[in-house]
């Protein structure tokens, strides 16, 4: 088995790529380390949808028109719920509820997120290491023009309506990283951050204490690329655009480069941003331009076999 590939991940854009890295590279070589901004304890159910998200894509579950949730999902007992007066707002499914049973039961005995998303992914079948990037409370809140929101709130119940003032990262002055994600990190050939919203996705995992640091040192002698997750201008998934713009930032490809100037080395350009290269490379990276549109399984592996190609030899592959 060849060295150890780290990728740091968000949701439904990140999971995509992944299903397409796991048949690049051997799985098991993939630790993967997981976004947990996003997470929320709702209808008394501790909910983490990215780990969710990646786990039921790379299990080959997730629904593929939405790219979160599992596939021919019923919603009986949400609907049970609301008809007790419950919120009905976020769409859980009655399989996905046993994800959550699962994991809040398992919290509640006091055993770790990153032991919980172990033993889930091991029930799914999800052979690359999924890690969240830290067993304590980490909540992503967004400031907006109707005032300060939950994560979930903003995104799910209002849609990402309201305009975005700023966002707030809750609890990244006491978080930990999990057990396991420095050191990943250390003894890693290569790290990728996926094309996920640097913001609220990859933004919240940056912010653990200890992360940044450890991939600035990385990048100082192993590739660190970054996918971007702007292209033409606009978010492919999400509002990253539209966030950034309230944020006073463009959007733009080589603007969210920017945002990892400190510790990516390599940039992925969608061919349609080729006009930004220059300005990619004058932050010190080296740019790879290759179409980043995953639409189908096979747009996947090819953006993989594009990055996993360029980050060159050292990987063994
Ligand atoms: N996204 C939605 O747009 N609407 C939903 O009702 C919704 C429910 C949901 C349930 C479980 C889960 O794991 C994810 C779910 N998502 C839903 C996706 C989720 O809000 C976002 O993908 C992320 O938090 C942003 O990456």
């Amino acid at each position: 088995m060849g060295a150890e590939i780290v990728a740091l991940a968000g949701g439904v854009g990140a999971a995509r790529f992944l299903s397409g890295l796991a048949e690049v590279v051997e799985p098991e070589r993939l630790t993967i380390i997981g976004n947990t901004g996003d997470d929320m304890e709702w209808n008394g159910f501790s909910i983490s949808p990215d780990l969710d998200t990646v786990a039921y894509t790379l299990a080959g579950l997730a629904d593929e028109n939405r790219g979160w949730g599992l596939r021919n999902e019923t919603y009986h007992c949400l609907d049970g719920m609301s008809r007790y007066g419950m919120e009905s707002w976020f769409k859980l499914g009655d399989h996905d509820l046993a994800t959550h049973c699962f994991r809040t039961e398992l919290l509640r005995q006091g055993v770790l997120l990153s032991e919980v998303t172990r033993r889930i992914c091991a029930a799914l079948g999800v052979r690359p290491r999924l890690l969240p990037a830290t067993d304590d409370r980490l909540r992503t809140r967004v400031d907006t023009s109707e005032g300060l929101l939950d994560f979930q709130d903003y995104f799910v119940r209002r849609a990402c309506q309201p305009e975005v003032r700023g966002i707030v990262l809750e609890g990244t002055d006491t978080a930990r990283p999990a057990p396991g994600v420095l050191e990943a990190i250390h003894s890693a050939a290569a790290v990728i951050v996926c094309p996920s919203n640097p913001l609220i996705s990859i933004g919240p995992i940056l912010a653990v204490p200890g992360i940044r640091d450890a991939l600035r040192e990385c990048s100082g002698g192993r590739p660190v690329a970054a996918i971007s997750p702007i292209v033409g201008g606009r978010a492919l998934k999400g509002p990253a655009d539209r966030m950034m713009r309230g944020l006073g930032l463009r959007p733009a490809a080589a603007a969210a480069a920017e945002l990892y100037r400190d510790f990516v080395n390599v940039f992925v350009l969608d061919c349609v941003d080729a006009p930004e290269k220059p300005e990619v490379e004058a932050l010190r990276m080296k740019v790879i331009i290759t179409n980043t549109v995953m639409k189908d399984q096979a747009a996947r592996v090819s953006l993989a076999r594009a990055v996993i190609s360029q980050l060159g030899g050292g990987l063994g592959l």
